[in-house]
């Protein structure tokens, strides 16, 4: 039985900005993700507060909209057979000090704010994240 799914990444400020965007990629590429859609922009803090919006009562939320918000993005759609959680395993932890070896938070997180990379938590979170940058 295949069970192929499409997720939402979202390669971040930081690590667009040390051009770590097409390394990144490749590691999808040979851990079997299809990038099916992508696209590099700029969002505006008023969008990553739409985007963001589940995280709204937490302390940290102007903080990581900012951030969201501070520079250019590589926006994707990646697919494969149990996209959403293999892509989780592959990001690694939140935090990039807690991130396993192998992990992408932990081979360039600089730090729980800045940790690289956004993955969709679940496949109904994921239709609606890819929605959000892809819809047209
Ligand atoms: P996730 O990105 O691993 O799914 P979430 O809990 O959904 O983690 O948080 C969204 C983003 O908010 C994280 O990737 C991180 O950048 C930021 N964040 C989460 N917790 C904290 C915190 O305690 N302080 C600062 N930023 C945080
Ligand atoms: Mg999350």
């Amino acid at each position: 039985m295949n069970n192929l799914e499409e997720t939402l990444s979202i390669i971040k400020p930081d690590a667009v900005e040390r051009n770590l965007d097409s390394e990144i990629k490749e590691i999808f590429k040979s851990k079997g993700f299809l990038i099916k859609k992508e696209k590099k922009i700029q969002i505006e803090k008023s969008e990553a507060e739409k985007f963001y919006k589940v995280h709204e009562t937490k302390a940290f939320f102007d903080d990581l909209c900012t951030y969201l918000s501070s520079g250019p993005i590589v926006a994707m759609v990646l697919e494969k057979e149990n996209a959403v959680l293999d892509n989780r395993e592959l990001m690694g932890a939140t935090n990039p000090k807690d991130a396993a070896e192998g992990t992408i938070r932990k081979k360039y997180g600089i730090s729980i704010d800045k940790n690289s990379v956004h993955g969709s938590d679940s496949v109904e979170n994921a239709k609606i994240e890819i929605d959000f940058f892809f819809k047209d």
